[in-house]
């Protein structure tokens, strides 16, 4: 189960090229690891010809054989006759972390290659490893290390890394990376989707000093259904045996001695009685310590159940409602990604104010450090990838992308108490090859994960007033999940919803993914005028009062918190490229509906105390 550092898939482009790109899982737990941070300002190219790339017959200058042009070998003019047509030094300066398109007016639309350059000093020592590891570059990322290609990433959300022992100087370094987000059709996700292509280094960039048999990942969760057996295993990242490794939890006076086995692996299930368990009401959170000769990494862990009896959740084995709210990877204040802890614990705290105790973190995954947070805050966590609405479902090369993300995301995150459920996609359109897709991906989440629930945002269609659920992928997930957007885009105005009833095929318990409408902030109007903040507030009610009929709702995640920006939204009065789903305006100001929302949350609340 657990994805070793050297587990290394080589995906060799050896048809059209002499360079391999390979990928690994990352390194759990980068934080506490010996890092230096090569975040801060970052030069600059914008390149829409993918000048720095191709030669002028097209051919990638860093796989000829004929030497080099590229802007990644960061040249700098020493002869006055040489000609060089780019210059980093003289090259405008972005944040890393941080998206393009909030950096600069020019880039606010802009998809295509910019190169970014950042220096740094580092001083190798013999006998340890070193890493570059970025949080997330999208989409796709080109790196280079003094010249040197290092690889290749593509997905827009998951972390990666290179080894660079060996590569890295004493001295001066330069690192950089050519970033690029043009949508393409056979991608994850593909060329449509509802928000902003924010583009570049978007989170966090280190150096990783690692010594030689280091800890490259480890698991530790209560196994599913039981509120006293822990699971624990460990990986090397090399099959390097009989390395002892200890594992503390001092508050408990817990403490375990192990040697690796012969691949370097650790793996133990033990039981632990009284501990007390991680929820939204109590986000308790141990402080474990795991020791090697040369490593000593903290990490903060909860201990939480989640299963799904007949159409009840249940957490730590009692009955719980989500009350939720989705979010983006967003900051409306900037119209940006979020960059900063601040940013992420604001979003998380709108949710808290509404009384949530559940986000999803749609539809991608979001920073590991909100997810961290999320265990801090006390808020469960549903966390998805970007198989949106028109994947190439027959394309294997397609799968093998959304498996990999997949796989990287639960690698990342199966520390934390706050996620329950993994979510292999939104709104995707019944077929065959469909199907056989998204049931290979809920295979793959359980393979790699037994102790949450593996879920999708499904889609109904309407038969008269009725609104069914049959897509058959249902039978593969533990939740009856979809979006429905009754007095939005069909079912006339708000009064109407109430007219509509469910023919859920599945005994499971249901929990609405999507349901809103649109409402400009300080827009009043009467209920059946579309924009209003009364229209949105009259949806709202509607909407509350047709989903309690459904005896096994257990909760729903109304779309969205806030207002968020897309390219797809056009209307220049209400809209200007802002989706205006949010239940809060862009500058965070509570709508009507806000108040209605939270006023059911409060009474989900009572009655499931
Ligand atoms: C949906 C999508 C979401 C969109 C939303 C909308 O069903 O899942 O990404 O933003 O509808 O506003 O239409």
């Amino acid at each position: 189960m657990l994805k070793s550092i050297s587990r290394v898939f080589v995906i060799c482009l050896s048809l059209f090229s002499s360079i391999c790109f390979a990928q690994v899982s990352s390194i759990q737990n980068i934080q506490a690891r010996k890092i230096q941070s090569l975040n801060g300002k970052w030069n600059y190219i914008v390149d829409p010809y993918e000048n720095g790339f191709y030669d002028y017959r097209h051919e990638p200058f860093d796989q000829s054989k004929t030497g080099t042009g590229g802007f990644f070998d960061d040249k700098e003019q020493v002869n006055k006759s040489e000609l060089i047509e780019y210059n980093f030094d003289g090259s405008p300066q972005m944040n890393v972390p941080g998206d393009w398109n909030s950096q600069s007016e020019k880039l606010e639309l802009y998809e295509g290659t910019v190169w970014l350059r950042r220096k740094f000093n580092a001083q190798p020592e013999k006998g340890k490893r070193y890493f570059v590891y970025f949080g997330a570059v999208n989409y796709e990322a080109h790196v280079y290390l003094n010249g040197k290609k290092l690889g290749i990433h593509k997905g827009g959300f998951t972390p990666f890394q290179f080894e660079v022992t060996g590569k890295l100087k004493s001295g001066n370094n330069s690192l950089v990376v050519k970033a690029d987000n043009t949508r393409k059709p056979d991608e994850i996700p593909t060329v449509n989707t509802d928000w902003w292509n924010y583009g570049g280094i978007t989170r966090d960039v280190y150096l990783a000093e690692l010594p030689e048999h280091f800890i490259a990942d480890y698991k530790m969760q209560l196994e599913k259904g039981s509120n006293n057996s822990i699971s624990f295993s460990l990986k090397l990242a090399d099959a390097f045996a009989g390395q002892e490794v200890s594992v503390s939890i001092p508050e408990l006076n817990l403490k375990k001695d192990y040697k690796t086995d012969s691949e370097g692996k650790i793996s133990e299930v033990f039981i632990w009685n009284n501990l007390s368990l991680w929820s939204p009401e109590n986000p308790k959170l141990y402080t474990v310590n795991i020791k090697s000769a040369n490593e000593n990494i903290e990490d903060k862990i909860g201990f939480r159940t989640i299963e799904v009896k007949g159409d009840s959740i249940l957490l730590n084995g009692k009955s719980v409602f989500f009350r939720g709210i989705s979010m983006h990877d967003e900051n409306p204040l900037l119209q940006g990604r979020l960059r900063s802890q601040g940013d992420m614990r604001m979003m998380l705290q709108w949710a808290k104010d509404l009384n949530c105790n559940y986000v999803r973190l749609a539809h991608y995954p979001h920073n590991e450090e909100m997810i961290r947070l999320a265990d801090e805050m006390g808020l469960l966590v549903w966390a998805e990838v970007p198989v949106y609405w028109t994947i190439s479902w027959e394309n294997p090369v397609t799968y093998a992308n959304a498996k990999q993300q997949l796989t990287d995301l639960i690698s990342r995150d199966k520390n934390r108490a706050s996620v329950v459920v993994w979510s292999i996609g939104n709104e995707t359109p019944l077929s065959a090859p469909r199907l056989s897709f998204m049931s290979n991906l809920a295979e793959t989440a359980r393979s790699l994960d037994d102790t949450r629930l593996v879920a999708a945002a499904l889609e109904v269609h309407r038969e008269g007033n009725t609104m069914i659920l049959n897509d058959p992928l249902g039978e593969k997930i533990d939740l009856v999940s979809f979006n429905e957007y009754a007095g939005w885009y069909f079912g006339g105005v708000p009064s109407e919803i109430t007219k509509y009833d469910f023919n859920i095929k599945y005994n499971k318990p249901v929990v609405i993914t999507e349901f809103g409408g649109d409402a400009l902030g300080g827009f009043h109007a009467d209920e059946n005028t579309r924009w209003s903040e009364e229209y949105q507030e009259a949806l709202y009610k509607n909407q509350l009062t047709m989903l309690s009929k459904i005896s096994s709702l257990r909760g729903i995640i109304p779309w969205i918190l806030a207002d968020f920006r897309s390219p797809r939204r056009q209307h220049p009065v209400y809209q200007n490229f802002w989706n205006r789903k949010g239940v809060m305006t862009e500058t965070g100001k509570k709508k009507k509906a806000y108040f209605v929302l939270k006023n059911f949350y409060n009474q989900m609340q009572e009655k499931y105390k």
